[in-house]
């Protein structure tokens, strides 16, 4: 089985570490590869930054269809481009919010999330809501520190355990979200240090990738998540559009 993992963000420091922390949780066989797009934000906290990180998303989703990949991990917090990356790919493709946020309502009655900055709260609300776990999200906090400052800042990994602590505790909830990729490598270390159970959405969602492939199931494409009807893009865009009949899924739907 091979899993692309993509990390939205063009930052491939971040991309080998969180290709590290998938490969650690996937079953034997399973081949994790950690990609970045090469055009795009080099870090994503804001909504500029998530808009324009989505066709260098697309691209590697469109790369991995003609690669033969069986599933995809988007690897930011934000989830961009997920239901765009679902009317691509043949197989199942599953974010890290999304994977964060159900698995830890597997653990606890109530989560709390502790993210990058403030002004990607509101983000991580809106998916909460969308995903129908708001009722069991009592907070989503900010430990102020800048996405590429959690690889460089000597304080990062005890300030974010802090305001781990503090979230559990100021909203009485039974889990934590780690809400960002680049937070990966903490889970454990967090986890520990709090006596409470941690999600990491990267492993989250990489293990729920392995699950729904295992299963022989992928995103539906009798609805919504139908192949993109084929028309021309123009400009920057004009290598994204379809041409009819031109995805592996609209081959498999009319085979
Ligand atoms: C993220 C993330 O996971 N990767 C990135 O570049 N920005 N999310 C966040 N809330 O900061």
């Amino acid at each position: 089985m091979r899993i692309r993992l993509v990390n939205p963000n063009t930052t491939w420091s971040m991309t080998r570490l969180i290709g590290e922390c998938a490969r650690s949780v996937a079953a034997a066989g399973v081949q994790v590869e950690a990609v970045s797009p090469s055009m795009g934000p080099s870090s994503i906290e804001s909504h500029y930054d998530e808009a324009l990180a989505v066709p260098g998303l697309l691209a590697e989703i469109a790369q991995g269809e003609a690669d033969g990949v069986d599933g995809y991990v988007v690897a930011c917090f934000g989830d961009p481009g997920l239901e765009a990356a679902r009317e691509l790919a043949r197989g199942p493709v599953v974010g890290i919010a999304e994977a964060g946020m159900r698995t830890a309502t597997y653990l606890g009655r109530s989560f709390s999330v502790v993210t990058t900055l403030g002004r990607t709260t509101g983000r991580a609300w809106d998916l909460a809501h969308a995903y129908g776990v708001a009722g069991a999200c009592r907070g989503i906090h900010a430990c102020e520190i800048p996405v590429l400052e959690l690889e460089t800042s000597p304080d990062a990994r005890e300030r974010i355990t802090e305001a781990c602590r503090e979230a559990l505790s100021r909203d009485g909830s039974d889990v934590i979200v780690l809400g960002c990729a680049g937070m990966a490598d903490l889970c454990a270390h967090v986890s520990e240090a709090i006596g409470a159970p941690v999600v990491d959405g990267v492993a989250a969602a990489t293990v729920a990738v392995q699950g729904l492939v295992t299963l022989g199931l992928s995103t539906s494409t009798v609805g919504e998540y139908a192949s993109p009807p084929p028309k021309r893009y123009d400009g920057l865009l004009s290598g994204f559009g379809l041409q009819p009949g031109s995805t592996d899924r609209d081959r498999r739907r009319t085979a």
